[in-house]
C-alpha cells in the first residue's frame, strides 16, 4: 500500500534534492508561495470558465506530443478531453498505422523503425499567425521529422535527416510564412561514422533546415558544442539555439564545467546565401548542403548564457529571444533588434546583445508569454510556475530597484515545457497556460510503479494565475500547442483524390478497375489484389478465393458518404487491420499462408449491423 504524506509542502518536496544536488546553487527568493487552501478558493471562478458543458465545443485545439509513445494527441483546451490519436512515430492497431500500404509510403515499406520519441509540436504559420495548414513533429529516437496534415490529421510525410543523431528542438519559421522547418541534431558525431574515429572532440554536429513543402533538409549548419532547443524570429532572419555541452564532454560533471554555455544565432539570410554561393560541402551519400558555423564564421553567433541552457522561446511581440538557465537560476533576454549589429561586428562582446537576466528559481527549463508583458517560466526543481514581468526584469538589470517577479504557483510536480494559448505567435491571447508536469505522484490513483505524467491546466486571464485542472496523461508528453478552433479546418469525409491513397489509385487504374464502383479479384502471378467498397453494414465482397501463399493486397474504398461512418478491415489471424473513413481507400498487403476459410471483418462500430459486416477469404490448398 503506497502511504501519502500528509503535509503538502513534503508532498511537494518528496522527490528531494538528493536526485538534483549539486547542479545549481541554491538561491532564498522571498516570494510568498500560495497555501493549497488560498488556492482553492481562489480557483473557484476559473474553474467555472474551464468547464465546458457536454455537448458544448473548446475554444482551443491542444496538440500535445506523445514523448516515447510516438504518437500526437488532440486535446480540447480548456476541458482538457481528448479528442483523437494521431499516429505517427508509432503502430497503431486501430487505425492500421504501421499496417497499411498507405501508411508504409510515409514510414517506409521496410518497416525499419516502430519506435519515436516525439516531442515538439508546432503548427505552421503565415506572417506570424497559426495558419492551421500542417502540424510539424520531431522524433528524437530515430532522427525524423513528421509533417500532419491537419485538415484530416494524418501525418502524411516523414524525413529522415542525414549526418546527425537524435533531431530535437524544432520550431517554424514564422515569416514570412512556414518554408522552414528548424530542427536541432542534440548528439556529436565523428563524420564519416564508419568506425574508424570515436573521439569526441573530432565529432560535431548540426542545425538543420527542412523545406515544408517538400519535406527535403534545405540545408546543414555544423556547430560547436551540442544544440537542445531552438526558435525563430518575427522577421524571418534570425533563428537561436540553446547549446548546453559548450564542454564537448562525455561525462556528466563535464557538461556542468563551464559557467556558461551558449545561445546560438543562425543567420538564415547568410546561410541561404552561402548555399547560393556553392560555399557548402557535402557529407557521406547525402546531397544535402552542409555550411560551416564554428567559432570564426560568418553564419553564426555564439552568446554566452549560463548554465547548460534549455528552452528558447521568443516572445510574441518579436523582441527578444529568451533562454532558460536550467542549471543557473536564470533566464537570459536577447534583444533580437541588437543582433543585425553583432552580425555586422558592431558590438565589442557578444554579451552586449544580452539586457536582462532574471534571477526567477530553480531550474528554469521553458517560458511562454501571454502577451501582456508577461513571461511564465517553468522551475524544475522549485516545481513551480514563474511569472514575471519582462520590462521590469530590464529595468533591475539597468540598475533600477524594481521586482519582476508578479507570482509563483506551485504545479505538481517538477514542470518540463509549459505552453500559454496563442503564445508562439502574433495573437498571443494569455487564457490558458498548459503546464506540463513530468511527475503526478500523489494526484492520482495509484496505477502501479509506472504513474501517469499530469498536465496542469492554469488560469492566467487575470493578474493571478489560477490552477484549476489536473490532468493525467500516458508517456510522454513533452511539448503541447494550442490553437485557436477557428485557425483549424477540417474536413468531414475524404476527397476521392486525397493524395494520402494516390498509390491505390495509381494501381487500380493498371488494373482497370474504379475503386468506386468495382468488386473484383486480379492475379498477377503469386500476387493478388482483391478491390472491395463498403456501405454500412456490406462489403463489396462477401467472399473471395485465393491459393495458399499468395501474397495478398486489399483495397477497401468506402462509399458511405455520412459524416462519422468509418469502416474496418479485420483479417481474423493474420495481423491485419485498418481504419476506412468516409470516401476513403485504404489498402493492406499480407501472405495467405493458412488454407481454409478465413473470416473478414469491420472493427470500427458503423452500424446496428456491424456485427453482420463481414466475409471469408477461401484459401485453396497449395
Ligand atoms: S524538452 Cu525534449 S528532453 Cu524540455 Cu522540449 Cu525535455
Ligand atoms: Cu462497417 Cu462496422
Ligand atoms: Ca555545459
Amino acid at each position: 500500500m503506497q502511504e501519502l504524506p500528509e503535509n503538502g509542502q513534503s508532498r511537494r518536496r518528496f522527490m528531494g534534492a538528493a536526485a538534483l544536488a549539486g547542479v545549481a546553487g541554491a538561491t532564498g527568493l522571498g516570494t510568498a508561495v500560495m497555501s493549497r487552501e488560498s488556492f482553492a478558493a481562489a480557483a473557484g471562478d476559473a474553474r467555472q470558465k474551464y468547464m465546458v458543458e457536454p455537448g458544448e465545443l473548446d475554444e482551443y485545439y491542444g496538440f500535445w506530443s506523445g514523448g516515447h509513445s510516438g504518437e500526437v494527441r488532440v486535446l480540447g483546451v480548456p476541458s482538457m478531453r481528448e479528442l483523437m490519436r494521431i499516429p505517427v512515430f508509432n503502430v497503431d492497431s486501430a487505425s492500421g498505422w504501421g499496417i497499411t500500404n498507405e501508411s508504409k509510403d510515409v514510414l517506409g515499406h521496410d518497416n525499419t523503425y516502430l519506435n519515436g520519441d516525439a516531442h515538439h509540436p508546432h503548427v505552421s504559420m503565415t506572417d506570424g499567425r497559426y495558419d492551421g495548414k500542417y502540424l510539424f513533429i520531431n522524433d528524437k529516437a530515430n532522427s525524423r521529422v513528421a509533417r500532419i496534415r491537419l485538415d484530416i490529421m494524418k501525418c502524411d510525410r516523414i524525413t529522415t535527416v542525414p549526418n546527425v543523431q537524435a533531431i530535437h528542438g524544432l520550431r517554424l519559421q514564422k515569416v514570412p510564412k512556414t518554408n522552414y522547418v528548424f530542427c536541432n541534431a542534440e548528439f556529436v558525431v565523428p563524420h564519416p561514422n564508419d568506425g574508424s574515429e570515436f573521439s569526441m572532440e573530432k565529432s560535431f554536429t548540426m542545425f538543420n533546415a527542412i523545406d515544408a513543402e517538400t519535406m527535403e533538409v534545405a540545408f546543414q549548419v555544423i556547430v560547436d558544442g551540442n544544440l537542445d532547443n531552438t526558435d525563430a524570429d518575427y522577421t524571418g532572419k534570425y533563428v537561436v539555439s540553446t547549446c548546453y555541452n559548450s564542454e564537448k564532454a562525455l561525462d556528466l560533471a563535464g557538461t556542468m564545467r563551464n559557467d556558461r554555455d551558449w545561445a546560438v544565432v543562425f543567420n538564415i539570410e547568410r546561410i541561404e546565401q552561402a548555399v547560393k554561393n556553392g560555399n557548402f560541402k557535402t557529407l557521406g551519400d547525402s546531397k544535402v548542403p552542409v555550411v560551416d558555423g564554428r567559432h570564426g564564421s560568418e553564419l553564426t553567433r555564439y552568446i554566452p548564457v549560463p548554465k547548460n541552457p534549455h528552452g528558447l522561446n521568443t516572445s510574441p511581440d518579436g523582441k527578444y529571444f529568451i533562454a532558460a538557465g536550467k542549471l543557473s537560476p536564470t533566464c537570459t533576454v536577447i534583444a533580437i533588434d541588437r543582433l543585425d549589429d553583432l552580425f555586422d561586428g558592431k558590438l565589442k562582446d557578444e554579451r552586449d546583445v544580452v539586457i536582462a537576466e532574471p534571477e526567477l528559481g530553480l531550474g528554469p527549463l521553458h517560458t511562454t508569454y501571454d502577451g501582456r508583458g508577461n513571461a511564465y517560466t517553468t522551475l524544475f526543481i522549485d516545481s513551480q510556475v514563474c511569472k514575471w514581468n519582462i520590462a521590469d526584469a530590464i529595468r533591475h538589470y539597468n540598475g533600477e530597484d524594481v521586482n519582476y517577479i508578479r507570482q509563483k504557483l506551485d504545479v505538481h510536480y517538477q514542470p518540463g515545457h509549459n505552453h500559454a494559448s496563442l503564445t508562439e505567435s502574433r495573437d498571443a491571447d494569455g487564457k490558458w497556460l498548459v503546464v506540463l508536469s513530468k511527475f503526478s505522484k500523489d494526484r492520482f490513483l495509484p496505477v502501479g510503479p509506472l504513474h501517469p505524467e499530469n498536465d496542469q491546466l492554469i488560469d492566467i486571464s487575470g493578474e493571478e494565475m489560477k490552477l484549476v485542472h489536473d490532468g493525467p496523461t500516458y508517456a510522454e508528453p513533452h511539448d503541447c500547442i494550442l490553437v485557436r478552433r477557428d485557425q483549424i479546418k477540417t474536413r468531414k469525409i475524404y476527397e476521392r483524390d486525397d493524395p494520402i491513397f494516390a498509390s491505390a489509385r495509381e494501381q487500380a487504374k493498371k488494373d482497370g478497375i474504379t475503386l468506386e464502383a468495382d468488386n473484383k479479384v486480379i492475379r498477377d502471378g503469386k500476387k493478388v489484389r482483391v478491390y472491395m467498397t463498403s456501405i454500412a453494414p456490406q462489403y463489396g465482397l462477401m467472399e473471395f478465393k485465393v491459393k495458399q501463399g499468395d501474397e495478398v493486397t486489399v483495397y477497401v474504398t468506402n462509399l458511405d458518404t455520412i459524416e462519422d461512418v468509418t469502416h474496418g478491415f479485420c483479417m481474423v489471424n493474420h495481423g491485419v487491420s485498418m481504419e476506412i473513413s468516409p470516401m476513403q481507400t485504404a489498402s493492406v498487403t499480407f501472405v495467405a499462408d493458412k488454407p481454409g476459410v478465413q473470416w473478414y471483418y469491420c472493427n470500427w462500430f458503423c452500424h446496428a449491423l456491424h456485427m453482420e459486416m463481414r466475409g471469408r477469404m477461401l484459401v485453396e490448398k497449395a
